[in-house]
């Protein structure tokens, strides 16, 4: 037994000075060393050690407080009343667990609870006298945090006096967070201007709040969403949970809009199936849900354990980042010829999916987070977008650990690599005689929103290459049923589908088939834009020898200039374009299009906030493609307005006008269906 609790007790000393480590970087530097996963487990191990000998417990054990520590720089607040954490469930049985013992308590068959999204941002704590916002406070250790009244006055979501008829005094306690496109902007930002970026939105809105300088601050996209109350005075706290959030929608916070009133465990769980399956689309990070006791009474007779509330408890999803080890990294070839650094990893389930390869992106990421084969890397799996390979845990580098370097050739086709000075991406020189630039080429003609040929799927291509069948896109016309029945899994009723699916192909616009084309930078808006601008090929063709005629088309700048003056100037593209037309490829041609037969000719539209799935540019040159006027102000001559997330006095005036506004799912419906 004496030896046993030695080595148990070494482990808990080891396990509390790694947590201090790592609450250090995570609450006070804003930098995590490991994911929350690798944390949580480690956290847990503590917890487990500590239940099982409670003599070892020691009063500085990391288990012993809230989480987070007051950085240095910020004045320390008292919060009035405690800000409490959640404890967690990770599993539907957990729940049930907490359901069932809340119930038992309670002495009754079954809880309304109050279920929200769990924002995964940073705890905050406003308080407001006389209606009036006279401090704002991190959470930090749940008794004391920090005072960044100055940054939270920044943010527009976070109102400097309340509306209706607030109490005395009042504590709004809510979630600070950044959305994705903010999140990406901003480390964007950041890496052209050489600095450290931020490893997810979390960290960035706790940095963001961190600033010393307001100004800062004030460029940083935060958003404020109020989920519940501390201390009131001179006034009285509603009587339950639906009812605050109720309540502090009408003092003017913003409260996250999907949070739903549900009738025991199951309407929990199916709230949480829900909210998971919508995870993905949200624009901003949520880890979890969190159910409340909706009863102000009934939580009022559960208590708290330790420094969690028994009225409620946050469900959370499955991580979106996890550790694993780096094997190798490879080199893949795009369709510009853009070489891409694709890490192989030990297989690791992260958010439920096993990854085993994921991007680095390119070689001054690598450098920028000094990534080595061998290394112990965190991955992130978010939606649908490619794994990421987004940090490093420095010191559990091994000795051995190997220098990523970009080959001189490419890994394909041996063709010599290149590095424009001053861009990020190096590209094979070979072009259309490199094989992977090949494949990519048709692959991106065939594909949805070019030529769409159903059907011309990946592997098929690699054969239809690899047997020299088809050098370029051209030569897909060639193909016939019988030839392509003799490909591996290729049937004689697919063949004759792709034949088919290729001669339907051959009807088609020309703005798609410059998309397809693949010329650099040249993506659906810009073929639109000079579709619509010349109106013929010939006429385009024409016009690209003078980089001054192409930048009079919308949407076309320098870059894109030359871009299509070098590719139309190649005798290849050329050739391969009076193929296509020869293979009977055709499209509607005529003189550009004339303004007035546009569908939204004469009306004058106006983007405001952000938009999602495109930027402002791209929603710009396809209502402009469409034929309308895109204005900065909005007018009683506005048309229509389309609001993005954030979108702020120019949705007021809308309103006021009565201007139609829509948000950005009904615009893109209305461009798809006129397009
Ligand atoms: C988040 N993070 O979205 C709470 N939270 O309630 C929501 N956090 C919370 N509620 C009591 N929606 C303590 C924390």
């Amino acid at each position: 037994m004496g030896e046993e609790q030695e080595s148990v007790r070494q482990r808990i000393d080891e396990l509390r000075e790694q947590i201090r480590r790592y609450d250090h970087h995570y609450y006070v530097l804003d930098d995590p060393l490991v994911p929350d996963a690798e944390y949580d487990r480690q956290l847990a191990e503590l917890v487990a050690l500590e239940a099982r000998y409670p003599e070892l417990i020691t009063a500085d054990s990391p288990t012993q407080r809230v989480a987070g520590a007051p950085a240095s720089g910020f004045v320390e607040v008292e919060h009035v009343v405690p800000m409490r954490s959640l404890g967690n469930a990770f599993s539907e049985a957990e729940v049930a667990d907490f359901d069932r013992r809340a119930r038992e308590r309670l002495g009754v068959a079954s809880i309304t609870y109050v279920a929200e999204p769990k924002l995964d941002g940073l705890a905050i704590s406003l308080l407001y006298e006389d209606g009036v916002l006279v401090r704002a406070a991190t959470r930090g250790d749940g008794e004391r945090g920090e005072a960044v009244t100055h940054n939270v006055r920044t943010l527009r979501t976070v109102p400097l006096r309340l509306a209706g008829t607030p109490p005395a005094r009042l504590e709004v306690r809510g979630e600070v967070v950044m959305g994705h496109a903010g999140f990406e902007a901003l480390n964007a930002r950041l890496r052209a201007q050489g600095g450290k970026t931020f490893a997810n939105p979390r960290n960035a809105a706790a940095g963001s709040l961190r600033q010393l300088d307001p100004a800062v601050a004030a460029q940083r996209p935060l958003e404020f969403f109020g989920y519940g109350v501390g201390l009131v005075e001179g006034g009285v706290l509603p009587p339950s949970q639906s009812e605050t959030l109720a309540w502090l929608s009408e003092l003017g916070l913003r409260v996250n809009p999907l949070w739903r009133q549900v009738e025991g465990v199951d309407g929990c769980l199916a709230y949480q199936h829900e909210i998971g399956e919508r995870r993905d689309a949200l624009p901003y990070e949520i880890d979890g849900v969190v159910y409340k006791v909706d009863r102000r009474d009934w939580q009022e007779t559960l208590g708290y354990v330790a420094r969690a509330p028994r009225w409620a408890i946050a469900h959370k999803f499955p991580a979106r980042e996890e550790l694993t080890r780096l094997l190798d990294v490879e080199f893949q070839v795009g369709r510009t010829g853009a070489l891409t650094p694709v890490a192989r990893l030990e297989p690791v389930a992260v958010s439920g999916v096993t990854v085993s390869n994921a991007t680095l992106h390119n070689m001054d990421e690598v450098r920028r987070k000094d990534v080595r084969i061998g290394d112990s890397v965190v991955v992130r799996r978010a939606g649908d977008v490619i794994p990421e390979v987004v940090g490093v845990v420095i010191e559990r580098r091994p000795a051995d650990a190997r220098e990523i370097t970009l080959p001189d050739h490419c890994p394909v086709c041996g063709s010599s690599v290149e590095q424009v000075e001053g861009e990020a991406v190096a590209r094979c020189s070979g072009g259309l005689y490199c094989p992977a630039q090949r494949k990519e080429a048709i692959r991106h003609f065939a594909s949805r929103r070019a030529l769409d040929i159903e059907g011309l799927g990946e592997r098929l291509i690699d054969q239809l290459v690899a047997r020299g069948w088809v050098h370029d896109v051209a030569d897909l016309y060639r193909l016939d049923a019988v030839a392509l029945g003799a490909l591996e899994r290729m049937g004689e009723r697919s063949a004759q589908n792709l034949v088919a699916a290729l001669e339907a192909s051959k009807q088609t616009t020309l703005a798609r088939f410059l998309f397809a084309l693949g010329i650099r930078e040249v993506g659906e808006a810009t073929a639109r834009a000079l579709a619509n601008h010349f109106g013929s090929l010939d006429a385009l063709i024409e016009a690209s020898g003078d980089l001054e005629r192409l930048q009079q088309v919308d949407d076309v700048g320098p870059v894109v200039a030359a871009h299509l003056h070098a590719f139309f100037a190649e005798p290849h593209n050329r050739d391969v374009i009076a193929r296509l037309r020869t293979a009977g490829v055709v499209w509607l041609e005529g003189p550009p299009a004339p303004r007035e037969t546009l569908p939204l000719t004469g009306q004058t539209w106006v983007l405001t906030g952000t938009l999602e799935s495109m930027s402002r540019d791209q929603a710009k040159a396809r209502l402009e493609a469409l034929g309308a006027k895109v204005a900065g102000s909005v007018s009683k001559k506005t048309t229509c307005v389309v609001a993005g997330r954030d979108a702020g006095s120019k949705l007021d005036k809308a309103q006021t006008l009565g201007v139609e506004v829509i948000d950005e799912a009904e615009l893109i419906t209305r461009m798809q269906a006129l397009e």
